[in-house]
């Protein structure tokens, strides 16, 4: 073996497959610890095994991290290379026939280079193309193993790793994150027994019930297509007239048009399985469940006003703020609850548990908390990561299986479909983000960008040349076998194109939701209506929906009808099913996105305290330093950033200005004492409109000692100024020498996140 020259480019991944042992530090960062493929397994999944496995994982400690090393790059201190590792001495000129001379065909370098930039984009998802994602884990509670083998739930403390990615649903992958729509969100977890993808929304129903509509759906939603409008939204004619004439999609438009399609954050919003799936003991018994992911932060929205405001201004917020709350430490974490019910129990019901515009109330089958998720690093490279991880229904592990929903029949086939085109060929599971932790051992071989070197004769089954392996684990070791009878078939019926009886109660639970919501939450569903159906040109879509909505509730359509201008009534839609089955459950206070208020914490808010030359600096950085021991993000904003000189003459710095952060991108607001301070805001137009957006959409404000000036010549209204002392209203005034009450106020009141008693429709502010 000939030795290399210590001056030389040396890559100790390949040099070892050859047999070199020694040399100088590798090229590629990645393979700074030697990572002879060949040293640990025959393929990519295996050399992973045991570091990926998160037996046990201390918090701030993520199990995904360590494998990925060997993928992972880093080209600090290294030498520009071509992709074929052959040092670069110019990257700044291509090679010419004399200095003003052609171009010359030969420059390998400049071909290369721009071949690869040519083809850098790859197709984006169909639907939930934009999307964020991170690394977490989850840990079990207690063993779940009298219901299901399932890897992740077999014992107390168990670490399983997983990678999240949350979307929008009709958006292209630049558009913004607080349009109104459904969030994804999807979690893969890595288990030792197989990859296992829970491919959910943050709401628990959806538009369909079978999956033959979904490119209806689809197209309907997306920008129509002889213009391409609107980007990333639903009011426009085509969605409404697909889902009017849809009354299966009623029960989802509720959800649709409230609060929870404007997540103030991914860490502040649930995530559903939706569809029943089934849990499978080793004994073989099955039951059926539901998947729900909490928020420890509470479920927390924004009003759509701020929504439009923030899509402008920053529309990467929801990505933002899930990258710095990682960053920062204020890790989004969720809890796993379940629903499990047997078959006899689904019997029972008065709705279909295959239908999925459908949910099982918990007042029906109560939550069971399982496990909690952290989700605790951020991706390395976007792309890499967040846009080639490939989720997909079909993959489950033993432990966990599919109902009959035939929504979820036809996801089982397309996510493995779309992958196909979407990242180039069948061997997307190679890709680093989505190869399992379990060894994988098959014989499909080939295909594009095929990563593995299978080694030996055999890619056949059975055989004897390769021992017969690899060989079928069969159920004693733990294969995954199919639940025999998914549910009662009825025989008779034979090859059927058509839909159980119950799916056709399109209304019942569409008005459970809509009752069980608070006054405030019933009066966003309407505006909701209202402004998407404004949108449509078509006066008889505008007023089908109505007469859809008639058979939901009166209260609502009547509201929607009038801020339409739709005058009389129209008559209800006929409903398909004449006489539903009775309801078990008419309200469920659960169905509130303000009945899961989380931990009252101030992790992750943003909070801005306003500043000006001048300013007071004592109270105000004594009010700061309370905010952010309880974990907020407390940002000066000023007339500009950079330094500027306080009252007692010391520099503070302003993180931002109000000109390139503006009040609606936070979640409270203080206002500084400091005449000059005072002066100099009340002469700045952005400080009213500060002050104002954070009055419309319902935020805590504190006002300090002369500041308190700036919220009248904001315009506020005077029938608010009873009330401000007692602080009913969100709105705090203080002497800036009661600082500490002050911030102990204002905590609190940012801790109930918004004060609706303060909302008016108009807005008079
Ligand atoms: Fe879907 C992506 C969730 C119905 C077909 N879907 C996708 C993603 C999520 C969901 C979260 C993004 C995954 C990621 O972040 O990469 N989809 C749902 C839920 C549904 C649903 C909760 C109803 C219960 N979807 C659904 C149906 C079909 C699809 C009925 C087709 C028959 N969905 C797809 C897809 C996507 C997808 C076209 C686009 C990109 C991808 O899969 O990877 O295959």
């Amino acid at each position: 073996v000939q030795d290399l020259s210590a001056s030389m480019p040396f890559n100790a991944t390949k040099a070892a497959e050859h047999g070199f042992t020694s040399g100088v530090a590798p090229v590629q960062g990645a393979s700074s610890q030697p990572a002879s493929r060949l040293a640990t397994g025959s393929t990519l999944s295996e050399s992973n095994e045991l570091a990926k496995t998160g037996t046990v994982a201390p918090e701030g400690v993520n199990a995904t991290v360590a494998p990925l090393d060997r993928v992972r790059v880093d080209s600090a201190g290294q030498v520009l290379t071509t992709n074929q590792g052959v040092r670069i001495a110019d990257n700044q000129n291509s090679l010419k026939y004399g200095v003003r001379g052609p171009a010359l065909l030969e420059d390998f370098i400049l071909r290369e280079k721009l071949t690869h930039f040519d083809h850098e984009r790859i197709p984006e998802r169909i639907v939930h193309a934009r999307g964020s994602a991170a690394h977490g884990y989850f840990e079990c509670y207690e063993p779940l193993s009298d219901l299901t083998m399932a890897a992740p739930f077999q014992s107390k403390g168990k670490v399983t790793p997983v990678f999240v990615r949350f979307s929008t649903v009709a958006g292209e992958r630049g558009s913004k994150d607080t349009a109104r729509d459904v969030r994804g969100f999807a979690v893969k977890f890595y288990t030792d027994a197989g990859n296992w993808d829970l491919v959910g929304n943050n709401m628990p129903v959806f538009f369909i019930q079978d999956a033959m509509k979904f490119p209806d759906l689809v197209h309907a939603v997306k920008p129509e297509p002889h213009h391409q409008m609107p980007q990333a939204a639903s009011a426009h004619d085509t969605f409404w007239d697909f889902v009017s004439l849809m009354p299966e999609s009623t029960h989802m438009l509720m959800w649709l048009m409230s609060d929870r399609a404007l997540p103030r954050s991914f860490a502040t919003m649930q995530g559903f399985g939706v569809h029943t799936y089934r849990l499978v003991n080793a004994q073989g018994e099955s039951v059926f469940v539901k998947f729900h992911w909490n928020p420890v932060a509470g479920t927390h929205s924004l009003v759509w006003d701020e929504a439009v405001k923030i899509s402008g201004a920053d529309p990467d917020f929801h990505r933002r703020d899930l990258w710095e709350r990682i960053e920062a430490g204020a890790y989004p974490e969720y809890e796993l609850a379940l629903q499990v019910f047997t078959e006899e129990q689904a019997e029972q019901f008065s709705f279909d548990i295959l239908d999925a515009t459908k949910i099982v109330p918990e007042e029906l089958v109560p939550l069971r908390p399982v496990g909690r998720m952290v989700l605790n690093r951020n991706p390395d490279n976007f792309f890499a990561e967040t846009e080639q991880v490939a989720f997909c229904t079909a993959h489950v592990v033993p432990g966990i299986d599919f109902s009959n929903d035939p929504l979820l029949a036809g996801r089982i086939h397309s996510y493995v479909d779309t992958q196909i085109s979407r990242l180039g060929g069948p061997n997307f599971h190679e890709i680093p983000i989505n190869s399992p932790i379990a060894p994988v051992h098959n014989n499909q071989r080939d295909g594009m960008h095929r990563q593995a070197i299978h080694r030996g004769r055999v890619a056949y089954e059975p055989n004897s040349l390769g021992g017969g392996c690899p060989f079928q684990a069969g159920a004693a070791q733990q294969g995954f076998v199919s639940v025999p009878a998914r549910i009662r078939a009825d025989e008779e019926q034979g090859k059927v194109r058509a839909k159980p009886e119950k799916f056709a109660d399109h209304y019942t639970q569409a008005r459970l939701f809509f009752d069980s919501q608070t006054p405030v939450e019933k009066d966003h569903i309407a505006n909701g209506f209202r402004f998407e159906l404004s949108k449509v040109t078509v006066p008889a879509i505008r007023e089908r929906t109505v007469s859809m909505l008639r058979n939901v509730s009166d209260e609502l359509a009547r509201k929607v009808a009038m801020g339409l201008g739709i005058d009389p009534l129209p008559e209800a839609m006929p409903p398909v099913l004449a006489n539903p089955a009775e309801p078990e459950v008419t309200r469920s206070p659960a169905l509130s996105l303000l009945a899961r208020p989380g931990d009252g914490s101030l992790m992750g808010r943003k909070i801005a305290l306003l500043v000006a030359p001048g300013v007071e600096g004592e109270s105000l950085t004594s009010i700061q330093a309370a905010l952010v021991g309880q974990g907020a993000v407390a940002r000066l904003v000023g007339p500009h950033i950079g330094r500027m000189r306080t009252a007692g003459g010391d520099m503070i710095d302003a993180d931002a200005s109000m000109e390139n952060e503006p009040g609606f991108l936070f979640d409270a607001l203080v206002l500084p004492d400091g005449e000059e301070a005072v002066a100099a805001l009340a002469q700045d137009g952005h400080t009213g409109e500060f002050i104002r957006d954070q009055f419309r959409h319902c935020k805590t404000i504190l006002a300090l000692g002369a500041s308190s000036r700036l919220l009248a010549a904001a315009g506020l209204p005077a029938s608010m100024d009873k009330s401000f002392e007692q602080g009913r209203t969100g709105i705090f005034i203080f002497d800036a020498a009661r600082v500490e009450d002050a911030a102990k106020a204002f905590i609190e009141g940012v801790s109930r996140h918004r004060h609706f008693g303060r909302e008016m429709d108009p807005p008079m502010v």
